[in-house]
């Protein structure tokens, strides 16, 4: 855990949510050993589809007010920024349509996502040439990690908006991480700062189960 991390929100986390996915993981649940490596579905296997867009997390959903909501993104770069809200707007914009697939075997498509694209980020910091890494951490404390080639993926945003709205409080407004390649899990809510590294740090479900990247067509479920 980093020093920012607040341990009273992390005292509030929801021990029993946590203790039950930690139970699916080492049982292995919802794989059905089939993968689909040539998505030649459009749902990954072991997945259903939704049509409402289920809220999950941790227990915890920080009340940020964009007028004081800070987002810093440091770490092994040449240029380590601390960014307001109206800054972090002001950055290149894109849009992007995804499908969601959860680890909980939810799936929802065609979600139309707005916010800065990660090379926008990467332009603006510089990472040094032997990062390899990024770790989102966020307001309620909780971690993921990604390479930085999957960060780099194309229709990966650190989002603002969903379906031309703000993105609510309950689904990690005002910015999260979308990152459609992997399992949601890496698609970090109420984003507070980015960090590059050299080496990998496993997150929060990365470190109590979950697989360490998150293939949904490869069932990358668990770790
Ligand atoms: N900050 C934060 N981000 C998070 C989580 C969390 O607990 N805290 N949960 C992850 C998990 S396990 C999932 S499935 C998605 C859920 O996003 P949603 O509530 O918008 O559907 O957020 C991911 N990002
Ligand atoms: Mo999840």
């Amino acid at each position: 855990m980093s020093d920012d991390d607040d341990p009273n929100l992390l005292g509030r986390i929801k021990d029993k949510l946590i203790r039950s996915k930690q139970k699916t993981a080492e049982e292995g649940r919802h794989l059905t050993g089939a993968p689909d490596r040539a998505h030649e579905n459009r749902l990954p296997p072991g997945q259903h589809l939704v049509e409402k867009w289920p809220v999950l997390d941790l227990g915890v959903q920080p009340d940020l007010d964009k007028a004081t909501w800070k987002l810093r993104i440091e770490g092994l770069v040449e240029k380590p920024v601390t960014l307001s809200f109206d800054e972090f707007m002001a950055l290149p914009q894109a849009e992007d349509v995804s499908d969601i697939h959860c680890v909980t075997t939810w799936s929802r498509y065609d979600n139309r996502w707005a916010g800065v694209p990660s090379r926008a980020i990467v332009d603006l910091v510089r990472p040094k040439a032997d990062a390899r890494h990024v770790v989102f951490h966020a307001y309620d404390g909780y971690t993921t990690n990604l390479t930085l080639e999957a960060f780099l993926a194309p229709d990966v945003l650190i989002a603002h908006s969903w379906e031309g709205a703000p993105l609510t409080r309950e689904h990690g407004g005002p910015v999260r991480a979308i990152v459609p390649q992997w399992y949601f899990w890496k698609s970090a809510k109420w984003i507070r700062r980015i960090e590059f590294s050299a080496v990998d740090k496993p997150g929060f479900w990365e470190e109590r189960g979950y697989h360490n990247e998150g293939d949904p067509w490869t069932e990358q479920r668990y770790g």
